[in-house]
């Protein structure tokens, strides 16, 4: 069976203080033989710090969001290179937020997939549909668009990614779907996963939207849901760690 992963998206929250209170409690309530990935997903001011308290512990750490350039004239931008220099593992990209406040593309997520893993990064590969695209019955359409511009703009490369399914619909609205409505997406994306690589299983499928202790263990139940993606959830240590023993 594939080993979960777990990954808290911090999304714009956290001080040194409360990121150093959350850390201490998630670290000192994992067990000691831990049988799911663990991994938070920070504010880039945050990196250091989250650096330094989990080095050496088994939760690895990354981004929310990636330049699509190597180097250069890009204010305000962070390269995949500056968040390796950070010791990061993972970086989100295409982020519903990201795509609907930022206007990214599915061309600028591929490409932004394409940077992170060139420099030896997981990118977490977002894809969901809105509440107006399910009900005009397009998810299926939406969510294969979505992945198929990252599968042909990285071909093989993409064995190193990881995938979250994240209904829009979903994303911090305490509307969580339902677990068979997520399977039902995750088949489809490791179909699709199954036909562009020769190990589909290599790439790990994490449900997000309004995961949380309560049904946390109903979801990661389903045979193509390999984890989850944790927004809100993930600033409370209790709850994370519910999450993650459900994992395990
Ligand atoms: C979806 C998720 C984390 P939440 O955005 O990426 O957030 O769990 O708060 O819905």
């Amino acid at each position: 069976m594939t080993r979960k992963l777990i990954a808290g998206n911090w999304k714009m929250n956290g001080s040194l203080e409360a990121n150093e209170a959350l850390l201490r409690a998630v670290l000192a309530g994992l067990p000691a033989a831990l049988g799911a990935d663990v991994a938070v997903c920070v504010p880039a001011p945050y990196l250091a710090q989250v650096q330094a308290l989990c080095q050496g512990s088994p939760v690895a750490w990354g981004a929310q969001d990636v330049s699509a350039h190597e180097r250069g004239a890009y204010t305000g931008e962070v390269s995949a290179a500056m968040l390796c220099d950070f010791g990061c593992r993972y970086v989100i990209v295409g982020h519903s937020e990201r795509r609907q406040y930022h206007g990214e593309t599915d061309e600028v997520v591929a490409a932004k997939a394409q940077r992170a893993l060139s420099a030896g990064l997981t990118p977490i590969v977002c894809v969901g549909e809105t509440q107006a695209q399910r009900d005009a019955g397009q998810t299926e359409t939406v969510v294969q668009r979505q992945l198929a511009a990252v599968l042909q703009s990285v071909g093989a490369a993409a064995a190193g990614m990881v995938v979250a399914y994240e209904p829009v619909w979903a994303i911090g609205t305490g509307r969580t779907a339902t677990p068979e409505q997520a399977q039902a997406v995750h088949a489809l994306l490791r179909a699709q996963l199954r036909a562009a690589l020769p190990d589909d299983r290599a790439v790990r499928i994490l449900y997000g939207g309004s995961m949380n202790a309560s049904n946390a263990a109903a979801l990661l139940a389903q045979p193509d849901i390999d984890g989850g993606l944790v927004g809100g959830a993930s600033l409370k240590a209790d709850e994370f760690l519910r999450i993650v023993a459900a994992a395990a």
